[in-house]
């Protein structure tokens, strides 16, 4: 008989400020890989759960935790080896809001040791230049200097498909 197991342990989260497309880009990963589960998702604190098929046939659950929830957010950061951090690269006006989540969670503690991929996301609506000018505004080559973490940066759009190879690519790793 197999047992059912009610409580994977999530080792990979996706967060992001609200509208930065964090719930497009999973459902994108779903979708190439041919699931679509869209998993529980738990209102009372919005986060939900997406179960994402991985070219090497293993499976990642990650969890979303949206902006909303940034005060949150810590509660779980327990045994997360992987943070995906989705930007909004076409709205260069919120991104400050962005940078100083980003810098909140790499002087986390608890995440001293995991993997940052940094998402610039909906590249469809960004012109070229726009990549240079969120990072420089994030201030990245700065913090890569301060941080314990590595970062992978990823440009993305749910529309065309950018940078879905990359990002399945660094889930596998
Ligand atoms: N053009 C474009 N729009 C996007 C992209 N990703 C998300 N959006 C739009 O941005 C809005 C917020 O996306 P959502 O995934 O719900 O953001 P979340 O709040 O971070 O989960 C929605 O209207 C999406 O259709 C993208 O890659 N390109
Ligand atoms: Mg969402």
């Amino acid at each position: 008989m197999k047992m059912k197991q009610s409580r994977p342990r999530i080792t990979c989260i996706c967060v992001g400020a609200t509208g930065s497309g964090k719930t497009l880009l999973l459902r994108k990963l779903q979708q190439k890989s041919e699931i679509n589960e869209t998993t529980s998702s738990v209102p009372t604190v919005g986060t939900s759960m997406y179960k994402i098929k991985l070219p090497n046939n293993k499976s990642l659950v990650v969890r979303e935790l949206g902006g909303v929830v940034a005060p949150l957010w810590h509660h779980y950061y327990n045994s997360v080896e992987k943070i995906i951090f989705v930007v909004d690269a076409s709205n260069l006006c919120q991104i400050s809001a962005s940078g100083v989540l980003l810098y909140s969670l790499l002087t986390e503690p608890a995440l001293k040791k995991s993997k940052i991929l940094l998402v610039l996301s909906k590249m469809d609506m960004s012109y070229r230049q726009m990549r240079n000018e969120a990072l420089l505004m994030l201030q990245i080559e700065k913090l890569k200097t301060q941080i314990s973490q590595t970062i992978t940066i990823a440009e993305f759009s749910a529309i065309d498909g950018t940078g879905n190879d990359k990002i399945f690519a660094w889930l596998q790793t």
